[in-house]
């Protein structure tokens, strides 16, 4: 979890590992953590070759969500230093803050491209209630300074991220390699059914007004809507769920979910957010409790820059290794970095598909794979002969 102790302790033992590789390191005031070849900073007159991805995890989560990026992204820059192979423009590598989003999605690449939003810092909380300035104060950051972290523009000439899938289509497949071609967009809302807290024994059926059971009935009613009204690709989660006052004896007077779906189409996901923002209200009244819907945050379906595609896919063919484009079921803080560079994706297999659980995991030769066909990437980009 981003700023919590360990989270900072590992931050520390990765620049420790950057400046062992040689590399110049910083921590942007967002938090994002960046090792680069001989800069110190990120200038228009020089544009990096950008790598990177997160190192927050999600809770009872897997160790390769992230660090891969990180750790094959710094491995590679390490290796190309050390044999000192030639390379027109510098590579940096960076691990961006709060990925997983405790507070709001991609929280440290958003600042980084400038997409944050000053005035709400202040009200942005964690489902938990922990407030992002009180998260961010103890771990010592600012957050009201997190805007300048905006890159200049023109400092990145490109942007590519090593990724597990996190899905079971490339190893389905038998490809060993993911050429991300778009990246969904997720919208998150706070949904509040507020009904009456009443006896569980001494109040009748029919005369409760639960919001729990409202809630349940809305989950229900949304997914349905979502598989059989959405698009192809749309999903639909229900990841929180809270009800007050919370004991068993006492008819839920207030059920809080947090509702989540995704599409890689920006007009779906809005069609569906304005359906089931309808049927939370018609699915209120047939309980006859109130219903209130928070937008908690939206990040934009993004699509992967073709130069980058196509660097990965020449590089892979030079490799040996087969690729196959496919589009991100999962966020990334690359759709985040398309808005001020050319940015893209490797994907390697995920066994059984499994992620944001702890058998996540990718067998050995799939990781060198990946890790090889960044390396090459980044050293193609670099010398922007892609
Ligand atoms: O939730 C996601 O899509 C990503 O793992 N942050
Ligand atoms: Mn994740
Ligand atoms: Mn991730």
């Amino acid at each position: 979890m981003c700023w919590s102790p360990p989270h900072e302790e590992a931050r520390a033992w990765l620049i420790g590992e950057m400046r062992g590789a040689g590399l110049e390191t910083w921590v942007d005031s967002a938090g994002n953590t960046f090792g680069a070849t001989g800069i110190r900073a990120l200038r228009p007159e020089m544009p990096v070759v950008l790598t990177g991805s997160h190192i927050d995890t999600v809770p009872e989560g897997g160790i390769l969500d992230g660090a891969l990026g990180v750790l094959a992204g710094l491995e590679c820059i390490q290796a190309i230093t050390e044999t000192r192979t030639r390379h027109a423009r510098p590579l940096v590598v960076a691990a961006w803050s709060d990925e997983e989003g405790r507070y709001g999605s991609l929280f440290g690449s958003r600042a980084f491209c400038g997409m944050l939003d000053g005035a709400k810092l202040d009200e942005m909380a964690a489902v938990d209630g922990v407030r992002l300035v009180d998260a961010m104060a103890s771990a010592g950051f600012d957050a009201h300074r997190a805007p300048e972290a905006r890159v200049p523009a023109g400092a990145v000439g490109a942007y590519i991220e090593l990724h597990i899938e996190q899905g079971a289509r490339l190893e389905e497949a038998g490809i060993p390699i993911g050429v991300v071609e778009t990246i969904v967009g997720v919208r998150r809302a706070r949904v509040i059914f507020v009904g009456q807290a009443d006896h569980a024994g001494t109040t009748p059926m029919d005369r409760r007004r639960d919001a729990f059971l409202a809630s349940a009935d809305y989950a229900l009613r949304v997914r349905e809507h979502v598989v059989t009204r959405g698009g192809r690709a749309s999903v639909t989660n229900f990841g929180v769920v809270r009800v007050h006052p919370g004991a068993s004896n006492i008819v839920p007077g207030r059920a809080e979910l947090v509702h989540e779906m995704r599409d890689p189409d920006v007009a779906v996901l809005e069609r569906l957010a304005g359906e089931t923002a309808s049927l939370a209200r018609e699915v209120a009244g047939k309980h006859r409790v109130g219903v209130e819907i928070q937008p908690m945050s939206a990040t934009t379906p993004a699509l992967c820059s073709p130069r980058i595609q196509a660097a990965t896919e020449k590089v892979c063919a030079t490799l040996g290794l087969a690729t196959r484009r496919l589009y991100s079921a999962a966020g990334h803080d690359a759709q985040n970095l398309a808005r001020v560079t050319d940015s893209g994706m490797i994907f390697i297999p995920s066994l059984g598909g499994r992620s944001h659980r702890v058998d996540e995991m990718s067998d050995s030769q799939a990781i060198e794979r990946g890790a090889n066909a960044l390396l090459h990437t980044l050293l193609a980009l670099a010398d922007a002969t892609a």
